[in-house]
Order: C-alpha cells, then sequence, then structure tokens
C-alpha cells in the first residue's frame, strides 16, 4: 500500500498530530462542526442500511471516514460561497449546510428532493446553499468550480469556490485544463484533493508516480499544502489561508487532504480487491471518534454534552427518513421533462 500518513512515523508510532484548539474557532463552532461531522456520519451510515434494503435507488457512495475534510473546509467559507462536488457528495452538501430531509427524500426518489426524485444520490445539487452539485463523472466537477470562480472574478462579488475532488480524478486531462487556467488568471478557487488512496479498487500508486499530489502546484505557479484529511482543525486552517488568498486576488492554492478510504467505494462494494487487515489500523484515526476525544481530553465538553449532540444528528436523520418514506410524493409522469432545460419548451 501507498505510504498513506501525511508525516514519517516519528519513532514512536505515532503519525498524526493531536488535534490543536485552533486560535479562531471559538467552542460554539467546534461544536457545529462537531454536529455536522456527526450528521454525516449518521446519514451515510443509514444510507448503506436503507440501500442494502432495497428502500432506495441508485448507487451511493459513502463519506463515512472522510467527514473531517468537507466539515473542515466548509467551516472556512462564507455561507454564500460555493463548492463543486463529486460522486462522493453527501458529506459536502451537508457540511455546506443542506437541508437532510431534501437530501433523504432525493434518494428515495421523492418530488419533494432536490432534484424532484430525478437525480439520486450523485446529482444532488443545492444551489440556495452555495452547492453547485454532484457529479457522477470524475473530474467534472473541476471545469464548473472554473466557471463559478470566473463569474466571481468578472462580478467583482468576493466570492470563492472550493472545489472537492478525489486522487482519481487527478488524472483527468480537464484537471490539469483547469488548475493551469485558474492559475494564469488567478481565480478565487480552492482545489482540495481528497486523497483516499484509492480510486475504486486502483491503489492511487499504480496511476501516479508522484503519489504526493500537492507537489503537482508547483509545475502551475501556486501553493501546494498537504494536510492529514483524518483532521478537521488542520483542514480548516489550511483552507482558510488558502480562502483568504484567494479573496485578496492571489489565485488558487491546490490542497492535497490525505486519508485512507475506510469502506468500501460504493455502499455494497465487498473490497475483495484490498487486504482489509491493513485498513483496520486506521480506523484509530477516525475523524468523529477524534473530535470526540479531542472534547474530552481538553475538558470542553462533558460526555453528557456530546452524547447530545450525537442523539441530536440520528434524531435527525431518523426523521428525514420518515419524511422521505412517508410524507412525500412520488413524482407525477407529467414531471418528466421538468428542469431539462434552464429556459425554454423541450421539443419531442
Ligand atoms: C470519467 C469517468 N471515468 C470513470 C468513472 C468510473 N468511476 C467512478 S468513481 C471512480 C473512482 C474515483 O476515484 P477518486 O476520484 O479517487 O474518488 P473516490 O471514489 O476515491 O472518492 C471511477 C473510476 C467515472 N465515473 N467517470
Amino acid at each position: 500500500m501507498t505510504k498513506v500518513l501525511p508525516r514519517e512515523d516519528d519513532g514512536d508510532g505515532k503519525c498524526f498530530e493531536d488535534l490543536e484548539i485552533p486560535p479562531d474557532l471559538d467552542l460554539g463552532r467546534q461544536k457545529d462542526m462537531y454536529l455536522k461531522m456527526c450528521l454525516i456520519r449518521e446519514f451515510d451510515t443509514k444510507v448503506k442500511e436503507l440501500w442494502l434494503d432495497n428502500k432506495i435507488y441508485g448507487l451511493a457512495h459513502s463519506y463515512v471516514g472522510a467527514e473531517a475534510i468537507a466539515v473542515g473546509a466548509c467551516a472556512a467559507l462564507h455561507p454564500d460561497d460555493y463548492i463543486t462536488s463529486t460522486h462522493r457528495g453527501h458529506g459536502h452538501t451537508i457540511a455546506k449546510g443542506a437541508d437532510i430531509n431534501k437530501m433523504m427524500a432525493e434518494l428515495f426518489g421523492k418530488y419533494e428532493g432536490y432534484n424532484r426524485g430525478k437525480g439520486g444520490s450523485m446529482h444532488i445539487a443545492d444551489v440556495e446553499h452555495g452547492m453547485l452539485g454532484a457529479t457522477g463523472i470524475v473530474g467534472s466537477g473541476m471545469p464548473i468550480a472554473l466557471g463559478s470562480a470566473l463569474s466571481a472574478n468578472v462580478l467583482g462579488n468576493g466570492k470563492i469556490t472550493i472545489c472537492f475532488h478525489g486522487d482519481g480524478g487527478t488524472n483527468q486531462g480537464v484537471w490539469h485544463e483547469t488548475i493551469n487556467m485558474a492559475a494564469a488568471w488567478n481565480l478565487p478557487v480552492v482545489f482540495v484533493i481528497e486523497n483516499n488512496q484509492m480510486a475504486i479498487g486502483t491503489e492511487l500508486s499504480c496511476v501516479s508516480k508522484e503519489t504526493d499530489l500537492f507537489r503537482r502546484a508547483l509545475g502551475y505557479g501556486i501553493p501546494g499544502v498537504l494536510v492529514d484529511g483524518f483532521n478537521v482543525f488542520e483542514v480548516y486552517l489550511a483552507v482558510k489561508e488558502a480562502v483568504e488568498r484567494a479573496r485578496a486576488g492571489q489565485g488558487p492554492t491546490l490542497i492535497e487532504a490525505r486519508f485512507l478510504r475506510l469502506l468500501g467505494h460504493f455502499v455494497a462494494d465487498d473490497q475483495w480487491y484490498r487486504d482489509l487487515t491493513k485498513v483496520e489500523p486506521y480506523w484509530d484515526y477516525d475523524p468523529v471518534k477524534r473530535m470526540r476525544e479531542y472534547f474530552i481530553l481538553n475538558k470542553l465538553l462533558k460526555e453528557k454534552e456530546i452524547v447530545e449532540i450525537e442523539a441530536k444528528a440520528k434524531a435527525s436523520v431518523e426523521r428525514s427518513v420518515v419524511y422521505a418514506s412517508t410524507e412525500c410524493s412520488e413524482p407525477g409522469i407529467d414531471t418528466l421533462y421538468e428542469d431539462i432545460y434552464a429556459h425554454g419548451e423541450v421539443i419531442v
């Protein structure tokens, strides 16, 4: 397996830093971040259960284990900034503030869902909260982020776009074209590679000679930063700095958030292609567990307060299932051609 850890083992087997109290995040914001991480964890755990139970349609890819990235990055944005997503988009969507009832309704194929039940997991978009869309085509969020950043520049509205994508997306031609153009035009975009080391069953080292993906930034004349993708505060601090640079007109940054995919590629993947005993130790770095321990070790929250946050997340997800399964409606046949074009009629 490729070297996963952002840092070399320091000799005592400890490769990750402890979570440190970030200078500019008060406890209220940290609690909000933890709630979002728990929401993502509960949501995608439930989605897997529902999928295996044949209750929801289409494929679904779990964000479990990656919560620190979406939550840390989105905490560094203003509410009206933008993000683009991937096929693994539930975490990004929740972190940006989406309504989980509408997300769950979408997965159940209901009209009240974000795409009126016609998109499913891989096409959820929530423009109201600046989430420009998940996409099943690997790498296709890149040009959308570029367009979003270009429009912010032309309009002079000061908005930033974060472009989340996987390591698998970094060998698409459009990845290089996008970063080159964003760099050449100094556009306000932050590229966040969620380097979980795998593209379905293909290890990064099989398809990239240089597995330190952040180093590619050098070739485009922009800063490249490596962070521990299991560490929510490290992600937050790196993205915050990149966002400040972008807002100041200094152009894009490439951030590699390195971690390991803890679960299968999609909800029913049995992972025959990798040795799961090598994955097991990385559950120690589970970002949700890690943040929980941080609250306790630093005496910031009592066990009871943490349990309350976790229970709130669980109840919201349970509620979303009731909403989607019993209170929403199937899309009517007359809605088939709705929302295909932004303006104008479909000619059949
Ligand atoms: C253009 C394109 N090629 C291939 C696929 C099939 N595919 C779906 S997900 C995936 C792996 C993506 O890996 P990565 O970008 O690292 O994201 P991860 O799933 O690891 O989060 C592939 C190859 C696709 N959806 N789109």
